[in-house]
């Protein structure tokens, strides 16, 4: 498998998978993206030419995803209109590149028969009581609540029928949800973080008792490229590393690393049908790949994480206005 095709390799997700990809296998790897808001150049910046290139394009386009197909052996699909909040705001783009996008992409690798690696997410699912023991598995009926997550659960569905209706070399995994470094502030984590570096306040959605389970982006993609590798054709994998933490948690652990006080934050309008938990059990993916977390610490992981968001405040400081005047006008 040495040409790989990262659809969405200039956003958070797919361009440290890019970083990934160089550093731990010998491929040519070849980032197909449209190179809206989410996505960044920099995020790139420094990898050899001589190994990565960049192809801003749609993956609903079928004129420039064929070729590309044609020239790999391999697709991982990151892309994605991914932001809840935005998907509430306007459901389209979402409908267009998750669906629309993905099925492009299947017809293309039907005809070439390339090896195909659907990225998807824990909130295809649904979500669970805050006390439920229970957590999300391969077999969970799907069950998702916003625009976003129901275009993520077409998609997956998408990639199954095109398994057993026409015999696409493709695996699904579903991943729990990511931090770390190049995540665009629009989202929870670097949002809090930035608002406080640019000397705002902590914005936490109704009570803050939602929860997430929280991984490291590196260890996701440490698990994607085992499945690349090693899943088995038609398989779904569920991604996450045991990170279940509230929202109101994780405000007071950024609140607490960059001093300020525990209670330090505001409540505000609380996401319309938010999901008020999500939680992976990753055990086929342990048993059956030998996958393991290396990131599992994630006091330590956020703490990084600040540090690089204060290193690299050129990269974050052109958006923020924009980001933040357009929450504020939601009451967020
Ligand atoms: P992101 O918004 O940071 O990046 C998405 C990238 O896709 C951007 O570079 C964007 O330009 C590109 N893109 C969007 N529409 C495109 C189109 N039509 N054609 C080509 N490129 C297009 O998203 P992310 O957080 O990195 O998520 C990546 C993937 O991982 C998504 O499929 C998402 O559903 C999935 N996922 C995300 C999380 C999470 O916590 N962020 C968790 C589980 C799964
Ligand atoms: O300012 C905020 N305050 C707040 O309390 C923001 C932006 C979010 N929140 C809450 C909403 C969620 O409970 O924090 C939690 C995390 O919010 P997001 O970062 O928007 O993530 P989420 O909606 O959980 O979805 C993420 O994980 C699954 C990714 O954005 C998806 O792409 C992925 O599929």
């Amino acid at each position: 498998m040495q040409r790989i095709l990262v659809t969405g390799g200039a956003g958070f997700i797919g361009s440290n998978f890019v970083h990934h990809l160089v550093h731990h296998t010998d491929a040519q790897v070849t980032v197909l993206d449209k190179m809206t808001y989410a996505a960044s150049r920099e995020s790139l910046a420094g990898l050899p030419e001589s190994r990565v290139s960049l192809v801003v394009g749609d993956i609903a386009d079928a004129a420039v995803v064929d070729p590309l197909v044609e020239a790999h052996d391999a697709v991982v699909h990151y892309a994605a209109e991914s932001h809840n909040d935005n998907s509430l705001s306007d459901p389209s783009p979402f409908i267009q590149t998750n669906l629309i996008g993905t099925f492009t992409l299947l017809e293309a690798v039907r005809r070439t028969g390339a090896r195909f690696h659907h990225v998807s997410t824990d909130e295809v699912y649904g979500d669970l009581e805050l006390d439920d023991p229970a957590k999300f598995t391969e077999a969970t009926p799907y069950r998702p609540s916003s625009p976003y997550s129901a275009s993520k659960a077409g998609s997956d569905h998408l990639v199954r029928a095109w398994v057993r209706s026409f015999g696409v070399q493709a695996t699904i995994s579903n991943c729990s949800n990511n931090y770390g470094p190049w995540q665009h502030i629009e989202k929870f984590i670097p949002r809090q973080i930035t608002n406080l570096l640019a000397g705002g306040r902590v914005k936490l959605y109704g009570a803050g008792a939602n929860v997430r389970d929280w991984i490291h982006t590196e260890d996701h993609s440490s698990a994607v490229l085992r499945i690349l590798e090693a899943g088995r054709i038609g398989e779904t994998y569920l991604i996450g590393a045991d990170g279940e933490k509230s929202n109101l948690e994780v405000v007071r652990m950024i609140l607490g690393i960059l001093g300020h006080a525990e209670d330090d934050f505001d409540h505000v309008t609380d996401r319309a049908g938010h999901d008020l938990r999500y939680a992976i059990d990753s055990t086929k993916l342990r048993e059956e790949l030998g996958w393991t977390p290396q990131y599992g610490d994630f006091a330590d992981g956020l703490a990084r994480t600040i540090d690089w968001y204060r290193e690299n405040e050129a990269w974050w400081r052109p958006a923020k206005e924009a980001v933040e005047s357009s929450y504020a006008a939601k009451g967020q």
